[in-house]
C-alpha cells in the first residue's frame, strides 16, 4: 500500500527549478570538502511530528489530514511504519529518530508495552533492511503518561524513579537492536514548579545516578552510541534541570559523566533560553560536548516551543558555521524537530516543510563554507585579540606575569586606546555573502 502515491522521489533540480517537489539546494552528491553534502548534513525525519502529530494545540483539536488516520491501535502503529519507510524513501533521507511511544501504543502495564514495541520494533527493523535509512537516535517518552507528573528521574515518586529506568533500559536495547548511533535523554518533566515542595538536592542527585546507571547498562550490553542531553530552559516545567548547554556541562562535571555524554543542541530550545542558536552551539563545541542537532526554528513574536521548520537561512549560516568548526557532528546529525504549521494539514506539506528545511541548511552549509575559506570572521577575531600576541597580553596568555606585575604595568600606561568592534562593518559583508550565494556565485 501506497500512502503518498502522487508524490515521486524527490531529487535535486537546481535553483530556478520551479518544481516544489525538489530541492534547489540540497544536492547530496555534491562535495564540501572531503565529504558529501549527504555526508555533512546527516538529516533526520523526527518521527513524532510527522507520524504521529495530530496538529492539535491548547486552544483547538487536530487538524492533520493523514493517510493512516483510518486505523487504530497496533494497526495504526504498524501503518506509521509503512507510511515512514514510504515517506523516507521519496525523501531520501539518510536518518529518523524516535521515542518509544512514537512508535508503539501503551499497554495496560509496563509488560503489555514491551510487547506492543517488540512488535513494532521487529517490523522497523526488517523495513530497515532494505532502506538506507538509519536511527540516529532514539529516546524514551518520560513525561507524556500522567505517572510522570511529579518528573520522572527527578520525581517524588521512587516507584516512578523505577518505572522510568525501565524504559530507558528497553529503549538501550532497542537501539542496540536497531544500531542507533545516538540515545537522546531529553528531561521533559525533569524541573520543577516551585522550590516550595521541592527537595533540589535529592532531585538532582538522583538524576546523576539515573545517567550512571543508563551509562553502566549501554556498557554492559555493548551498546556503543553516543549519549546525548538535550537541553531546554523550560516548557512543560517552570525550570528544568538541563537548563543549556552551560548548566547542563556543570551538571556533567559535578556528577563525574562528562566524558559519557554530549549534548543534542535544539535551536527553538535555544532562543526560550535567551540565547541564540549559535551560542549554545558555540558553547558546546569549545568545550567538545557539541553532539547532535534538533533543527527547528522558533516563531520570533512567540515565546514558546514552536518547533518550525528551520528555512531562516542567516541562522542555519552561523550554525553550519559552527558545525563545519566542530568538523562535522561525528555521530550525530540533523534532525527536524519540527512540525508543519496548523494550517499545513495535508499530508503533502510535510515533504514541502522537509525540503525547505534541506535546502536552507545546505545553503548555509555553502555560505558557511566560503565564508570559512575567506577567512572572513578568523581574520576580525585575530585582528581584533591581537593585544595577546605580543607584550603584556602575551605575558597573561602564557600565564607568565601576575598582580604585581600587571599593577606596575597599569601604572606604567599613560593612555588606554580601544578600537572599534566593527559589528556593522561585519554584517555587511556577511550579507554580501548570503545575497552573492543567492545571486547564484
Ligand atoms: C521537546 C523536545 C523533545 C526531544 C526528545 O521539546 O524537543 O522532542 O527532542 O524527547
Ligand atoms: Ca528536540
Ligand atoms: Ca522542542
Amino acid at each position: 500500500m501506497s500512502y503518498f502515491n502522487n508524490i515521486n522521489k524527490i531529487k535535486y533540480e537546481g535553483p530556478t527549478s520551479t518544481n516544489p517537489f525538489s530541492f534547489k539546494f540540497y544536492n547530496p552528491e555534491e562535495k564540501i570538502g572531503d565529504k558529501t553534502i549527504e555526508e555533512y548534513l546527516r538529516f533526520g525525519v523526527a518521527y513524532w511530528h510527522t507520524f504521529a502529530e495530530n496538529l492539535s494545540d491548547p486552544f483547538g483539536a487536530g487538524t492533520a489530514i493523514r493517510p493512516w488516520d483510518k486505523f487504530t491501535g497496533m494497526d495504526l502503529a504498524k501503518a506509521r511504519v509503512e507510511a515512514a519507510f514510504e515517506f523516507f524513501e521519496k525523501l531520501n533521507i539518510p536518518f529518523f529518530c524516535f521515542h518509544d511511544a512514537d512508535i508503539a501504543p501503551e499497554g495496560d502495564n509496563l509488560k503489555e508495552t514491551y510487547k506492543n514495541l517488540d512488535v513494532i520494533v521487529s517490523m522497523i527493523k526488517d523495513y530497515m533492511e532494505d532502506s538506507k535509512t538509519k536511527l540516529l537516535w532514539n529516546t524514551a517518552n518520560n513525561f507524556t503518561n500522567p505517572r510522570f507528573v511529579h518528573g520522572a528521574a527527578s520525581s517524588n515518586n521512587a516507584d516512578v524513579f523505577a518505572y522510568s529506568a525501565a524504559k530507558v533500559k528497553k529503549g538501550l536495547e532497542i537501539g542496540k537492536e536497531l544500531g542507533a548511533e545516538n540515545y537522546v535523554f531529553w528531561g521533559g518533566r525533569e524541573g520543577y514548579e516551585t522550590l516550595l515542595n521541592t527537595n533540589l538536592a535529592l532531585e538532582l542527585d538522583n538524576l546523576g545516578r539515573f545517567f550512571h546507571m543508563a551509562v553502566d547498562y549501554a556498557k554492559e550490553i555493548g551498546f556503543d552510541a553516543q549519549f546525548l542531553i538535550e537541553p531546554k530552559p523550560k516548557e512543560p516545567t517552570s525550570h528544568q534541570y538541563d537548563f543549556d548547554v552551560a548548566s547542563g556541562y556543570a551538571f556533567l562535571q559535578h556528577y563525574g559523566l562528562q566524558d559519557h555524554f554530549k549534548f543534542n543542541i535544539e535551536a527553538n530550545h535555544a532562543t526560550l533560553a535567551g540565547h541564540s542558536f549559535e551560542h549554545e552551539l558555540r558553547y558546546a563545541r569549545i568545550h567538545g560536548m557539541l553532539g547532535s542537532v534538533d533543527a527547528n526554528q522558533g516563531h520570533p513574536l512567540l515565546g514558546w516551543d514552536t518547533d518550525e521548520f528551520p528555512t531562516d537561512i542567516y541562522a542555519t549560516t552561523l550554525a553550519m558555521y559552527e558545525i563545519i568548526k566542530n568538523g562535522g557532528l561525528g555521530k550525530g546529525g540533523l534532525n527536524f524537530d519540527a512540525k508543519v504549521r496548523r494550517a499545513s494539514f495535508e499530508a503533502e506539506d510535510l515533504f514541502h516543510a522537509h525540503i525547505a528545511g534541506m535546502d536552507s541548511f545546505a545553503v548555509g552549509l555553502k555560505i558557511a563554507q566560503k565564508l570559512i575559506d575567506d577567512n572572513v570572521m578568523d581574520s576580525v577575531i585575530d585582528e581584533r585579540y591581537k593585544s595577546y600576541k605580543e607584550g603584556i597580553g602575551k605575558d597573561i596568555v602564557e600565564g607568565n606575569t601576575n598582580f604585581h606585575k600587571l599593577e606596575e604595568y597599569a601604572l606604567g600606561l599613560t593612555e588606554i586606546k580601544n578600537e572599534s568592534g566593527k559589528l556593522e562593518r561585519i554584517k555587511a559583508t556577511i550579507n554580501q555573502y548570503l545575497l552573492r550565494a543567492y545571486a547564484g556565485e
